[in-house]
């Protein structure tokens, strides 16, 4: 959090700029406002900004007016009888996941895929003939396109879910690589599936009167509809992270990892945080970026791209994965364990959540992941939760003739000035493609 005394003494006597809700209107606020503003917590980062402008600060702020209260969007959607809720956490709807985590618990399911949600919603309503709720990052549509094609369509079951979808990479609104198709393609995706699309307004009296019309939409027509969210939409509810005691973080896992891979070995890394931390560690480490590919997009996918690559080259290729990576699509570890490859591994960063995205659980501690492992078929499971148990294992299965997994598990701590990679995700793919061929 940023102190309001530093904040007081860096800003004073300084305009600065709001950008509203629609992100065009530029409203000039008196610093004396600033009290009612939302405030970017990386204040390092924005002064430096400020002091590279002097006199100017482009600031990332919404006045709390601008937002919708998460207790009087659920009690509208309460009052039109909806009150079931799936999905898969998104950074864009963390406020929602928070919420929906402290006030209903009971009602509210986190899916391992958002293609899981829709199922789950299925049965919901076959239960109950009640409309459920799914929501998901617009990444998520991609795994919701069978159920929803499939199951929902009203050409098959006709069954209702109101989706509730964060709009990244919004057209207009800079945001990561992984990002930009899918936002422009949000819209005409949803509109595919026959999923009306109702962009949220941030005003509570327009959003209201949206959310009520598409209801009543659905109730007549019995097909699905998106209520599609804006970054930004919802005032903030905290979640606070459960932390679980394990002595290492991610990036110090990591830390050990890289001291302990052969030389010539690939990485194919993870969705969020950890490909971002890899891609420090290489900069601190004095080391370039040709071995790693970041699997900036695609989640749940990494341990595949490794299959794929391991089974075309000679290196020792290492998947560095999630644990809600993993449980998105555990399928890949059946595939990963029946394959013929000598020279691939499975390192599994378990913090028991989705930390890159707000920390909300997944069952990754519940389950044990290193029995369904050895059950698809991998060589041998290692199970760490400190350094050297870690090096142990990083130095056995060097040895190994057949996938291994070495979940590490890990505390939910991170970096609040993680930045981002510098090299483009084409840039990362032709480095990680050239350097392939032969081992070096
Ligand atoms: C299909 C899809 N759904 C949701 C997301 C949003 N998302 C990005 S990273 C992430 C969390 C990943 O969790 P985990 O694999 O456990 O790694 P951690 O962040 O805990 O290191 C989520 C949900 C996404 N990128 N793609």
């Amino acid at each position: 959090m940023i102190k309001r005394d530093i904040w007081y003494r860096e800003m004073s006597d300084i305009p600065f700029i709001h950008k509203a809700g629609n992100y065009k209107t530029l409203v000039p606020l008196r610093i004396t406002e600033a009290r009612a503003c939302f405030l970017n917590e990386n204040f390092e980062k924005e002064r430096m900004v400020l002091q590279f402008c002097n006199c100017l600060l482009m600031w990332i702020v919404k006045r709390r007016s601008d937002m919708i209260s998460c207790d009087v969007f659920f009690d509208a959607l309460r009052k039109e009888g909806i009150d079931f809720f799936t999905g898969v956490p998104d950074s864009l709807l963390s406020s929602l996941s928070a919420w929906l985590i402290a006030h209903t618990p009971e009602r509210h399911m986190i899916a391992a895929n958002e293609g899981n949600a829709v199922g789950i919603a299925a049965g919901y309503y076959l239960a109950t003939g009640q409309i459920p709720v799914v929501y998901m990052q617009n990444s998520g549509i991609g795994n919701t396109v069978n159920p929803v094609a499939s199951l929902l369509h009203k050409d098959v079951y006709q069954i209702p879910v109101l989706f509730l979808v964060g709009w990244r990479g919004e057209p207009g609104i800079h945001d990561e690589p992984q990002h930009v198709f899918q936002g422009k393609a949000t819209i005409q995706m949803l509109e595919a599936m026959d999923v009306k699309a109702v962009v949220l307004d941030t005003d509570w009296e327009r959003a209201q009167t949206q959310v009520t019309e598409t209801i009543a939409y659905m109730k007549e027509t019995g097909m699905p509809a998106a209520l599609v969210i804006h970054k930004n939409t919802f005032e903030t509810v905290k979640y606070a992270k459960a932390q679980n005691g394990y002595p290492l973080s991610r990036e110090q896992a990591l830390e050990v990892i890289l001291a302990h891979l052969p030389q010539e070995s690939r990485i194919v890394s993870t969705t969020g945080k950890l490909s971002r931390e890899l891609f420090e560690l290489r900069e601190a480490r004095g080391e370039g970026h040709d071995k790693d590919f970041l699997t900036v997009g695609s989640m749940g996918h990494a341990s595949s791209i490794a299959l794929g690559v391991a089974m075309e080259s000679n290196h020792p290729v290492y998947c560095l994965d999630g644990d809600g990576a993993v449980l998105m699509h555990m399928g890949a570890m059946a595939i990963l364990g029946q394959n013929q490859a000598d020279n691939i591994q499975h390192i599994l960063i378990n913090n028991g959540c989705h930390e890159s995205v707000g920390g909300q659980p997944t069952v990754g501690m519940q389950v044990q992941l290193d029995q369904v492992a050895l059950a698809c078929g991998y060589e041998k499971v290692y199970n760490c939760t400190d350094e050297s148990a870690l090096e142990a294992a990083l130095e056995e299965v060097k040895q190994a003739k057949h996938v291994c997994l070495i979940q590490v598990f890990v505390n939910t701590d991170s970096r609040s000035d993680l930045g981002r990679p510098t090299v483009t995700s084409h840039e990362n793919k032709a480095n990680f493609m050239a350097h392939l061929p032969e081992s070096s």
